[in-house]
Formats: C-alpha cells, structure tokens, sequence
C-alpha cells in the first residue's frame, strides 16, 4: 500500500488544531505508519522546499516552518497520495474548498496547516527525508476489513 508524507506545520501547533486534523484522517481510514515531533533546520527547509528557494517569500517560509517544533506523519493507504492531498486542498487557505483541511481551517497562502506530498516519488524522498526505517511501522488495524473490499487491499 502506498504512503505519503505529511507536516503538521507550527500554524497548526500555535492554532490547537492537530487533534483536529489527525482526527480526520483517521476518520477518512488511513492508517498512521509513522508521527514524530521534530524541529526543522533551515538546511533541511532549504532541502525540502528546494523549488521555492529563490522566491522572495521564502525567508518568510522557512521563519514560519521552524518558530515552533512540526508533527511529521507517514500516512499509508490506498492512493495515499491522490487522497491526502485531495483532502489537503490549493495551496492557499483563501483559495481552498471548504471540507478540505486548508479550505476549512486557513485563510492564509503561507499558513496553511499542513504540507502533503504532491507525487509518489515526492512521497517516497519526502519519508525517507524525515523518517528514519526504524521509526516506521508496519500493522494491519484490525477495521481494515471495514474499510476496504478484499481486492482493494
Ligand atoms: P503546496 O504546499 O500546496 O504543495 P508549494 O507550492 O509546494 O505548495 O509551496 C510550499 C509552501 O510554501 C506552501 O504550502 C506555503 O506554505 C508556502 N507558499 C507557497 N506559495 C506561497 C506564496 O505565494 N506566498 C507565501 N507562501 C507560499
Ligand atoms: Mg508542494
């Protein structure tokens, strides 16, 4: 099954919202393979956000990703990746749908609650950028039969 890299950026630490948003996907049926507080460096934000390094708002990023610690989280599930992101919606909180996480709690560009990965290969740098092997977990909840046909899983 397919995994997908997930931060719970500071907004969402500083906001009291990270029950909140774990709560939907386990609600929506993924699975947490991996969740660990960690602090970002700007070396590591400057690896991570590598394709927004020369625009002018990235001192401003990297300020806002490191002002308090981050939740990373390896989500596993079915198309993890389309239905993460699909959840995650546009990039600007304004801009998001409402009953996406940055449509229903953001109203801002920079702040906007949680980064996804955009690709399967994103995904799978992104986990191995933030999580060691060790600190992933491979378990089968025992709803998965709920969740899924059998040819699904
Ligand atoms: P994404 O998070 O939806 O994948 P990216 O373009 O990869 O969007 O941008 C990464 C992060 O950089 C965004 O989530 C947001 O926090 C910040 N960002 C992107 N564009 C802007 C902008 O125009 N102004 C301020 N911050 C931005
Ligand atoms: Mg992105």
């Amino acid at each position: 099954m397919e995994s997908t890299l997930v931060i719970l950026k500071p907004s969402t630490i500083q906001r009291a919202l990270v029950g909140q948003v774990i709560d939907r996907f386990q609600k929506k049926g993924l699975i947490i393979a991996g969740i660990k507080m960690m602090r970002l460096s700007e070396a590591l934000l400057r690896e991570h956000y590598a394709h927004l390094v020369d625009r002018p708002f990235f001192p401003l990023l990297v300020e806002s990703m490191s002002i308090t610690p981050v939740i990373v989280m390896s989500i596993k599930g079915r198309d993890a990746v389309e239905v993460v992101r699909a959840m995650t919606g546009a990039t600007n909180g304004r801009k998001a749908l409402p009953g996406t996480i940055r449509g229903d709690f953001s109203m801002s560009g920079q702040e906007n609650i949680i980064h996804a990965s955009d690709s399967l290969e994103s995904a799978e740098i992104e986990t191995r950028r933030f999580f060691k092997p060790d600190e992933l977990f491979d378990y089968t909840p025992s709803l998965m039969r709920s969740m899924y046909a059998p040819d699904e899983i």
